[in-house]
C-alpha cells in the first residue's frame, strides 16, 4: 500500500494485481507521498479499508495463514499512519489470527533534520505495540553500522532485514519429512515466542557444496551466535528478553545435537530469565545459519529515547 504511485510502480518482485499494489489517497495526493503527515496516512487508510479488506479476503493463501505481518517505516506519513490503522483493524476482523508488525526506525540524521520524524515514530510505536502481538524492531541506523554506504540508499538494507525471516518462515511450514529436524519448530512454537518488542538477527557460514564430511570446528556455532547477536535488528540486551528462540539450519550432517544444546546453555546464561525455544532445520543448503529472536524485551533504548524525545517536543 502506498500513497505514492511511483514508489508502488517501482517495486520489482511482486505481482501487478490489486492483491499486491493498493494506491491510497490517490485523487487527493495526486499520487505523491504525504510529506510525513501521518494523520493523512491514517485517514486515507481508513477510507480505503474496503479495498484493502477485499484484497485480503480474496487472497487464496489467507486460509492457510497463521498470522499477518504488517511492515512499515515509522518516520514518514504513509506507512506510520497506515500501520497504526491496519493493526487494530485486522485484529478486530480476524480475531483468530496473530497480528505482527515490523517497523523500521529512522536514521539519526533524519531525526535531526525533520521534527515530524520523532513524533511520527513515537506515535506509531505506541499504537502498534498496543494492537500487535509482537513488534519486530528494525533500526536503519544500526543496519548502516554494518554497511555505511547504505545511508544514501536505504533499499539496500532490505536484504539484511529480510534475511533472518527466510528459514524462520520456512521451518514453520515445512512438510517434507527429510527436512524435519530432531528438534523441529512448528509455527505454533514460533508464535509462542513472539511477544512485545522483538529483535531478530542471523549469521551464516558458507559450506563447501560437495562434501560428505562435516566441517566441524570447535565452537563454530557459538561464534555464529555471537555474530547473530551483534547483527540484531535493533540494539538491545539479551538479559532484557523474556523469551528467545534460535534456529540452526544446515545440511543434516552439519548439525550436531551437542552444538544445539551448547547454544541453548550459552543463551540461557546471557539472557538470565528467558524462556528459550530451539530448533534445528536440516536442509540442502550451502551454508550453516543461525537465526536468533529475542522477544518480550523489557527495555529497548531506541524506543525509550524516541518516547522521551517526543515528550520534549
Ligand atoms: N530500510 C529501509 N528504510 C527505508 C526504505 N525506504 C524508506 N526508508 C526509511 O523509511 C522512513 C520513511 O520513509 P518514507 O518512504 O518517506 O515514508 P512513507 O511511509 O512512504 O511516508 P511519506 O513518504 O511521508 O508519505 C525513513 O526513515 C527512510 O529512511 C527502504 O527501502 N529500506
Ligand atoms: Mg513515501
Amino acid at each position: 500500500m502506498d500513497t505514492d504511485a511511483d514508489d508502488l510502480a517501482a517495486l520489482g518482485d511482486i505481482g501487478f494485481d490489486y492483491h499486491h499494489r493498493i494506491l491510497i489517497g490517490g485523487r487527493k495526493t495526486g499520487g505523491r507521498g504525504l510529506d510525513s503527515l501521518n494523520e493523512l496516512g491514517a485517514q486515507f487508510t481508513r477510507e480505503a479499508r474496503e479495498d484493502i479488506a477485499n484484497a485480503i479476503r480474496t487472497d487464496k493463501e489467507l486460509f492457510e495463514s497463521d498470522a499477518f505481518l504488517l511492515v512499515a517505516a515509522t518516520a514518514g506519513g504513509t506507512g506510520s499512519g497506515a500501520i497504526s490503522v491496519m493493526a487494530p483493524y485486522l485484529k478486530e476482523r480476524y480475531p483468530k489470527m496473530a497480528i505482527y508488525a515490523m517497523v523500521v526506525l529512522p536514521f539519526r540524521h533524519e531525526e535531526v533534520s525533520d521534527d515530524k520524524v520523532i513524533i511520527n515514530s513515537a506515535v506509531c510505536l505506541k499504537s502498534v505495540y498496543e494492537a500487535a502481538s509482537a513488534v519486530f524492531l528494525v533500526d536503519n541506523d544500526k543496519l548502516t553500522q554494518h554497511a555505511p554506504n547504505l545511508i544514501a540508499e536505504p533499499a539496500g538494507t532490505n536484504g539484511f532485514i529480510a534475511a533472518p525471516f527466510y528459514n524462520l518462515l520456512c521451518v514453520g511450514g515445512e512438510k517434507k519429512a527429510r527436512y524435519v529436524g530432531a528438534r523441529m519448530l512448528d509455527a505454533g512454537d514460533i508464535m509462542q515466542v513472539l511477544s512485545g518488542w522483538t529483535a531478530v538477527g542471523c549469521a551464516s557460514l558458507p559450506l563447501p557444496r560437495f562434501s560428505f564430511r562435516p566441517t566441524r570446528e570447535a565452537h563454530q556455532e557459538l561464534r555464529l551466535m555471537d555474530e547473530a547477536i551483534s547483527g540484531l535488528s535493533v540494539s538491545c540486551h539479551a538479559r532484557d528478553a523474556g523469551r528467545a528462540l534460535y534456529l540452526i539450519s544446515a545440511p543434516a550432517r552439519e548439525i550436531s545435537l551437542e552444538a544445539v544444546t551448547e547454544l541453548g546453555e550459552y543463551l540461557s546464561q546471557i539472557t538470565h530469565q528467558a524462556v528459550i525455544r530451539d530448533g534445528d532445520y536440516p536442509r540442502e543448503t550451502a551454508k550453516k545459519e543461525i537465526v536468533l529472536v529475542l522477544s518480550q524485551l523489557g527495555d529497548v533504548a531506541r524506543v525509550r529515547e524516541l518516547y522521551q524525545a517526543m515528550s520534549q517536543e
